[in-house]
C-alpha cells in the first residue's frame, strides 16, 4: 500500500474480505464510524450535456461562454480536466459507447438512430455491471436513441421521454415506464432535475436508501435543439442567439444545483462527479482564444467528437490538474467499473481503458491512440496524427483549430512513421470486418434526420407566426440542430 493511502485504498471498493483481513492494529487507529464512512463504496454522478463542445465551456477557453459556465468550471478547478477526450460525433453512437464500453463496429451502434442496434441482451451494460456490484442505478433525461428502455439497460429507476431531440416545454414524460401527463406545460429539465434530487436525497446518509451506493446518469437534453426559452430567459425574448446563451447558462445552473445538493446531503466526499458531452457544437462553432474550432457535430473533424471531460472527486482527485492524456468514450465503462471495484464481464471485448488511476492522481496507463466512428467513417488518432478509413493522414499539431491533410507521397519521417503506426492500429481493430451499415441505409438515416430537422423548423416557423404559447416562446431555427 506504499503509493496508496489506506483511506484511498478503502475507497477503491477493494473492501469486504480485504478490509476484514486488515484486522486489529489498523482497525484500532480509526473509529468505527470513520471506518464505516471510509469503507463506503463511492457514488458516481455522470452529467452528460447534449451538443456541447470545448468551445461552449469556459474552462476550455470558450470566448463566448467564458462567464457563463462558472459551475462547470468550478468542477474542473476542484478536480481534473482532460484536454483530449473523444466521444462519437453524434448522439446515438456516443451513448452506445458509454453504455457498452465498446466500439460501434462491435455493437452496431453506428449512427442515428441506433435503436435496436445494439440490444441490451447482447451487451453487458455499464448500469448492469454497477447494479450487480450492489449499486442503485438511476437514469435521468435523454435516452431514446439507445432503444428499449433505461430499465432494460440496467437502470433501476428512470425518467425520460420518447424523443431524441430536445424535450423542454411539454405536457408529458415517462417515469419508470409510465407515461405521465400534465395539465399544463412543464419545463422538463426542471422535472428531471427534481427526480435526480429525490434520488440523491434517498441515498443521503439519513435517507431511506442510505446503505446503497449509487450511479446517477444525468443525461441532459440541454443544449440540443429546439433552442427555446428557459425559465430564466428574459420575458418575450425571441433572439435565437440570446436564447442559445440562456440554454448554456441553464445547463450550468443545473450542474451547480446538482453539486450543491450533493454537498448539502453530505455525499460530496464519497461521490465522483464527471461532466462531459455527447458530441461537439451544432451550427457555428465558437472561438477559443479568437480561433474557431475546426468542425461541428456530425463531422469527422476534431470539433465533431472532441468534448470536455471533467472529473471531480473531493479529497481524491487532484484539484486543478489538466491532463493531455488521450481518452475516448469506450473508457467510461471500465473507468467507472474500476472506481467502484467492479469486475469487467468475462468473455466480452471491452475497448476502453480505465482512467480511474488518473482521477486518483496517479499516472495510470494512458492510451496511445483513440478511435472515433460514425457510420461508414472512422479514424484513429494519436498524439499528433490522424488516419481515417480512406487512408488519409492528417497532421493534427494545430488541432482543434486546423488539421492538415498529408500528401500520400510525402517522405517526411514522422509522417511515414505515423501512417505505419496508425495503419497497424486500424488493421488490428478491423472496423470493416465488424458490424456495418450499407451506404443506402446510411443515406436513408441521414435523410430521415434531415426531414425531421425540416419538420422541426417548420413547426417553429408556425409557432412564431401564431405567436408564442403560454410558457413557450419559440426561437427561429438559426441555431437548431441539423441532425439528431
Ligand atoms: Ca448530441
Amino acid at each position: 500500500m506504499s503509493s496508496l493511502s489506506r483511506r484511498e485504498f478503502l475507497r477503491t471498493g477493494l473492501v469486504g474480505p480485504v478490509v476484514a483481513s486488515l484486522g486489529g492494529p489498523l482497525g484500532s487507529t480509526v473509529t468505527g464510524e470513520q471506518q464505516a464512512k471510509s469503507a463506503r463504496k463511492p457514488n458516481i454522478v455522470f452529467i452528460l450535456a447534449d451538443d456541447w463542445g470545448l468551445d461552449d465551456t469556459g474552462c476550455y477557453g470558450s470566448d463566448r461562454h467564458k462567464n457563463r459556465t462558472g459551475n462547470i468550471d468550478a468542477l474542473a478547478a476542484g478536480g481534473l480536466r482532460f484536454e483530449r477526450c473523444y466521444s462519437a460525433p453524434l448522439c446515438g453512437p456516443t451513448r452506445c459507447e458509454i453504455n457498452t464500453g465498446r466500439y460501434a463496429f462491435r455493437t452496431g451502434g453506428l449512427t442515428n438512430p441506433v435503436s435496436g442496434q445494439p440490444k441490451s441482451q447482447d451487451e453487458y451494460p455499464l448500469a448492469r455491471i454497477l447494479k450487480e456490484t450492489g449499486y442503485d442505478t438511476c437514469h435521468v433525461g435523454k435516452w431514446r436513441q439507445m432503444g428499449e428502455t433505461p430499465g432494460d439497460w440496467g437502470f433501476g429507476e428512470y425518467i425520460t421521454d420518447n424523443t431524441a431531440g430536445g424535450w423542454y416545454w411539454q405536457k408529458s414524460y415517462t417515469k419508470n415506464g409510465q407515461l405521465v401527463e400534465t395539465p399544463e406545460e412543464v419545463y422538463c429539465p426542471d422535472v428531471y432535475h427534481s427526480f435526480a434530487v429525490d434520488f440523491l436525497q434517498r441515498h443521503a446518509p439519513k435517507g431511506s436508501a442510505s446503505a446503497k451506493p449509487f450511479y446517477l446518469y444525468y443525461a441532459s437534453h440541454l443544449v440540443h435543439g429546439p433552442i427555446l426559452r428557459t425559465p430564466d430567459s428574459k420575458p418575450g425574448e425571441t433572439d435565437p442567439v440570446a436564447l442559445y446563451d440562456d440554454n448554456v447558462a441553464y445547463l450550468d445552473k443545473q450542474v451547480g444545483a446538482l453539486v450543491a445538493e450533493i454537498d448539502k446531503l453530505g455525499l460530496r466526499e464519497n461521490t465522483l462527479i464527471v461532466f462531459s458531452a455527447d458530441n461537439g457544437t451544432v451550427g457555428q462553432p465558437n472561438t477559443i482564444g479568437g480561433r474557431k474550432i475546426n468542425g461541428v457535430k456530425g463531422t469527422m473533424l476534431e470539433g465533431g467528437a472532441r468534448v470536455p471531460l471533467i472529473a471531480n472527486w473531493k479529497g481524491v482527485a487532484p484539484a486543478g490538474r489538466v491532463l493531455k492524456d488521450l481518452v475516448d468514450f469506450s473508457d467510461i465503462l471500465p473507468t467507472f467499473a474500476e472506481a467502484v471495484g467492479a469486475k469487467l464481464p468475462q468473455g466480452v471485448t471491452v475497448d476502453g481503458r480505465s482512467f480511474t488511476p488518473q482521477i486518483r492522481g496517479r499516472k495510470g496507463n494512458p492510451r496511445e491512440w483513440i478511435y472515433v466512428q460514425l457510420g461508414r467513417r472512422w479514424y484513429v488518432r494519436d498524439d499528433g496524427w490522424k488516419l481515417n478509413q480512406a487512408g488519409e493522414l492528417f497532421d493534427m499539431k494545430d488541432s482543434p483549430f486546423a488539421e492538415q491533410l498529408v500528401a500520400e507521397d510525402l517522405k517526411d519521417e514522422a509522417a511515414v512513421a505515423a501512417r505505419k503506426r496508425l495503419g497497424a492500429v486500424l488493421d488490428q481493430l478491423n472496423p470493416a470486418g465488424g458490424k456495418t451499415i450499407s451506404a443506402e441505409d446510411e443515406a436513408a438515416a441521414k435523410n430521415r434526420a434531415k426531414k425531421q430537422a425540416q419538420r422541426q423548423k417548420q413547426k417553429q416557423r408556425q409557432g412564431q407566426k401564431q405567436g408564442p404559447k403560454k410558457g413557450q416562446k419559440k426561437a427561429s431555427a438559426g441555431q437548431q440542430a441539423q441532425i439528431e
